[in-house]
């Protein structure tokens, strides 16, 4: 066993072994492949940044789609069938520091076969499914920036021996000027060696970020369809051909497999149990919500694709011209963020679809930091927030002002040239923002249309204002009090709704005990709970009948009910607006 490769037999080498056979003179040989590149120039994006044809050795070996053969698996070898592997106490040295340079246990990554078994973790549904003989080509473009030598080639070998050796056209690893010594040269060889013309090596002239970068591996790609992985996934059986089919069967179709977890600690292979689809915060950042029921209702089969508002952003398949033709991504945006949502909600507004397929399963790293500078020339330390200004002005319409009021620090900051973007939608004719949030995603909360009250909740006495103290508002939070920020807050931006939900984006206002109010996602939430607004301005809480009340509370304290008094100044509260 070798540590960190794949078993690798020497039936693999076999079209190494004739190659060797007909060079005689090598150097002749080195000088004939050289002017044949040159006869045969790359496409024309590709500059001088494509790895040589000839590795270092000086032999160019001839691995093609016939040629290439599956490596043999490791039997008994860490992490075999997606186990998680354990460090000896040794090998645990300093791994702290390893964790804070690359986010996830590389050590274990490196016990790992590149080639290593795991579960097959589709439905058994799946399995039984028959796909067309003839399905388009694919090209797999990998962008990596100080990505390390284990995963991504582990990567590579989990797209080659997985996919049907007639759909993959090839592997595109792009190289975002990545500061590792091992992904340079040794990268080439050993691509030019096991892989042939199976894998290209692409170096990005300058760091581009990540969203370019995929544009560059996406232009310089040659297959009908175009997948995106990040470098850190393994791709599962049968992964290749529902998207394939899928994409055949409707070429505005933008797919995303099911995203298994690979955890970033002993790097075991999980399946996820339930379905999701992608949804977003007006803050622009990428959620995961549970499949709503009209989906569910409108599948024929549990695995068959379904529609998905959003997505995460990292693994995907398009059909690569209608990609192009609804306009790549975004050349502006920098570095990292954005490009998902700005992808999702310009297929849907020009006419195509985004889904999700349950029986494509690839595995991804989920690490908790990035192995890389996140500072963008434009954006400087947030980029994030300027590509997705970007992706409002251009895609959200009015709505942008949700962003803006989590984001009020960027209004007015430049955001660049937008124009080229916009004229996609006129060119496309795409729909509104409106459009999207009614027909694709109408779970979506709105926080200020058709609602009863909304804004800053102030009472006026204190000046203290129901506010979430900044808490991170994924799970059960408390409603604390604060002095009031005259708008300038999301924090403090609550709504009373048509059915009397005094909520915020996804949490809604209940009591966790008697008295203390908590917010909680408003899905598990107990629908009895709801509020009246009264005309002597308290705010009522059913079924207790109790009264929101800040008698005796100072900044940072959560929000009490207490027994309802008219007129008590302590009860008394006003929202910012009261739409008509
Ligand atoms: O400057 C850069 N250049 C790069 O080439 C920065 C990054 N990269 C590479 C990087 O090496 C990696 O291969 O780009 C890829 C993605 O970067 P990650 O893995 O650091 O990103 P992430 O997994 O944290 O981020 C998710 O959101 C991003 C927003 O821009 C991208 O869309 C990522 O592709 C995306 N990843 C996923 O959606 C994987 C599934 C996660 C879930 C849920
Ligand atoms: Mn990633």
């Amino acid at each position: 066993y070798v540590a960190s490769g794949p078993l690798v037999r020497s039936s693999y080498r076999a079209g190494e072994y004739f190659i060797k056979n007909i060079v005689k003179n090598k150097q002749q040989k080195k000088e004939s492949a050289i002017s044949s590149f040159k006869n045969n120039p790359p496409s024309e994006h590709v500059t001088v940044t494509e790895r040589s044809k000839i590795n270092s050795i000086g032999i160019k070996r001839r691995v093609n789609r016939e040629t290439y053969t599956i490596p043999e698996q490791c039997q008994g070898c860490p992490g075999e069938n997606g186990g998680g592997v354990s460090l000896t106490a040794d090998e645990s040295k300093n791994l702290d520091a390893v964790m804070k340079k690359e986010f996830f246990n590389l050590r274990a990554s490196d016990k790992i076969s590149l080639w290593r078994s795991i579960p097959d973790t589709r439905d058994d549904l799946c399995k039984a499914v028959k796909y067309p003989d003839d399905l388009p080509s694919a090209s797999v473009v990998i962008v990596f920036k100080n990505e390390r030598w284990s995963p991504v080639l582990r990567t590579v070998y989990s797209v080659l021996n997985r996919s049907p050796k007639q759909y993959l056209k090839e592997v595109i690893l792009v190289d975002d000027q990545s500061d590792i010594e091992e992904m340079g040269q040794k990268l080439d060889d050993y691509c030019e060696e096991h892989f042939g013309e199976l894998v290209r090596v692409l170096r990005a002239p300058s760091r581009l970020g990540l969203i370019k970068a995929k544009n560059y591996g996406a232009k310089n790609a040659t297959g009908d369809i175009v997948v995106f992985l990040d470098a850190h996934c393994e791709a599962n059986t049968g992964w290749l051909e529902p998207l394939l089919a899928r994409i055949k069967e409707k070429r505005s179709a933008v797919l995303c497999p099911s995203i298994d977890m690979i955890s970033d600690h002993n790097l075991a292979y999980g399946g996820t149990g339930f379905g999701s689809v992608g949804g977003f915060w007006w803050s622009l950042h990428f959620n995961w919500a549970p499949i709503p029921k009209r989906i569910r209702d409108a599948q024929k089969s549990r695995i068959d694709p379904y529609p998905s508002p959003t997505m995460a952003g990292g693994l995907l398949a398009a059909n690569r011209e209608y990609f192009f033709e609804i306009g790549g991504y975004d050349e502006d945006m920098e570095v990292w963020g954005g490009e998902n949502l700005e992808l999702s909600f310009r297929t849907w507004m020009c006419h195509g679809s985004l889904e999700f397929v349950p029986c494509s399963r690839v595995g991804h790293i989920f690490r908790p930091g990035h192995p890389y500078n996140m500072t963008g020339a434009k954006g400087k330390g947030d980029v994030h927030g300027r590509n997705s200004m970007r992706l409002a002005e251009v895609w959200m319409d009015d709505y942008k002002r949700l962003y803006y009021m989590h984001r009020r620090e960027l209004i007015g900051k430049d955001y660049g040239d937008v124009e080229e973007r916009r004229a996609i939608r006129t060119r496309l004719n795409c729909h509104s923002f409106k459009w999207f949030l009614e027909n694709v995603f109408p779970e979506k909360f709105i926080l200020d249309e058709n609602v009863l009250a909304y804004g800053e909740t102030r009472n006026p006495n204190s000046q203290l204002c129901l506010d979430t103290i900044g808490k991170d508002e994924k799970g059960t939070i408390p409603l604390a009090v604060y002095s009031c920020q005259s708008g300038a807050s999301a924090n403090q931006y609550l709504t009373l709704t048509k059915d009397n939900q005094l909520r915020r984006e996804d949490g809604c206002s209940v009591t966790s005990d008697s008295t203390s109010i908590v917010l909680t996602n408003c899905d598990y939430s107990d629908h009895k709970q709801t509020w009246t607004h009264t005309n002597n301005g308290t705010l009522v809480h059913h079924p207790s009948n109790l009264c929101l009340d800040v008698e005796g509370l100072a900044n940072n304290d959560q929000v009490k009910l207490k027994k309802c008094e008219p007129n008590k100044l302590s009860q008394q509260w006003l929202f910012r607006h009261y739409p008509k």
